[in-house]
């Protein structure tokens, strides 16, 4: 297996190529790190890259995605089992109106990798919903994901609902996705901006003083 080959297999679409390539590859001990980074992640960038050229459209984009999220899911037991106790919660989710979730999944597993105890809500969640859950499982920090630019709003919408349900002091904001800037990141009064999931794990630590 080559890193081209997956890349390719991501990039058309092929979910049953991108399955049996993964599982090649971890049974010839690939660096599962190195498969997301160097293969399905710029492989998912092409996608994007032809769909704003309208070579690629809504179907292809989704085929694509089933392809990454099929492999990831071989991927993601080695990325959560180096997890040992619970760090600290995390509340997590995508943003209302944005349905987008290999990013979040992504970042997910990576969280939990690092001992995090993690309540991942899906995609498309409402700002009463993080808030519940926020509430239900005394997280410790909420992580909001969005893809779409029409949707970072609801970013701002959900840290409103948690100052009006007065649990802002108590939760520390951690804000992520491919639109995102450290400059909207401070606008919106978050507390952390992170590009990637390494980048996510670096600032959970430092957001719980860890
Ligand atoms: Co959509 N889509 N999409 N899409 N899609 C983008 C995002 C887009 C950039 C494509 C493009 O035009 N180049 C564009 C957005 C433009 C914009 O607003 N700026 C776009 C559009 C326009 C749309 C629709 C509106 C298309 C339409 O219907 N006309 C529509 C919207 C639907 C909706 O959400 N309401 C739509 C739909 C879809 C699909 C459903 C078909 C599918 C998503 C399937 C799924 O996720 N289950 C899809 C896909 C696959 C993409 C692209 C091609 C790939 C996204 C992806 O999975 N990347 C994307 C183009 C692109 O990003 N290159 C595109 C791989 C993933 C690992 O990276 O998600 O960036 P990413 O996550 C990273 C970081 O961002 C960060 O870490 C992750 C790991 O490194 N991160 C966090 C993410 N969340 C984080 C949270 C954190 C910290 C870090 O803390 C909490």
């Amino acid at each position: 297996m080559s890193f081209e080959e997956l890349y390719e297999a991501v990039l058309r679409g092929d979910k049953n190529a991108a399955v049996t390539l993964t599982r090649l590859a971890l049974e010839a001990s690939v660096d599962p790190q190195s498969m997301i980074d160097d293969a399905m992640i710029p492989a998912m960038d092409e996608v994007g890259r032809r769909f704003e050229e309208e070579e690629y459209f809504v179907p292809e984009l989704l085929l694509s995605a089933r392809a990454m999220k099929a492999a990831l899911e071989l991927i993601r037991p080695l990325l959560v089992e180096a997890g040992a106790s619970s760090r600290g919660c995390i509340v997590i989710g995508t943003v209302s109106g944005d349905l987008h979730d290999i990013g979040k999944n992504l970042v997910s597993a990576m969280l939990e990798g690092a001992g995090f105890e993690v309540v991942d809500l899906g995609s498309d969640v409402s700002p009463e919903e993080f808030v519940a859950a926020v509430e239900r499982h005394g997280a410790d920090i909420v992580g909001l994901s969005a893809l779409l630019t029409v949707t970072m709003p609801s970013m701002k919408a959900t840290i409103e609902a948690l100052e009006a349900a007065g649990l802002r002091d108590r939760v520390k904001v951690m804000v992520g996705g491919a639109p995102l800037t450290p400059e909207y990141a401070d606008e919106i009064k978050a507390d952390a901006c992170a590009d990637n999931a390494t980048a996510a794990v670096r600032a959970a630590h430092e957001l719980i003083g860890a």
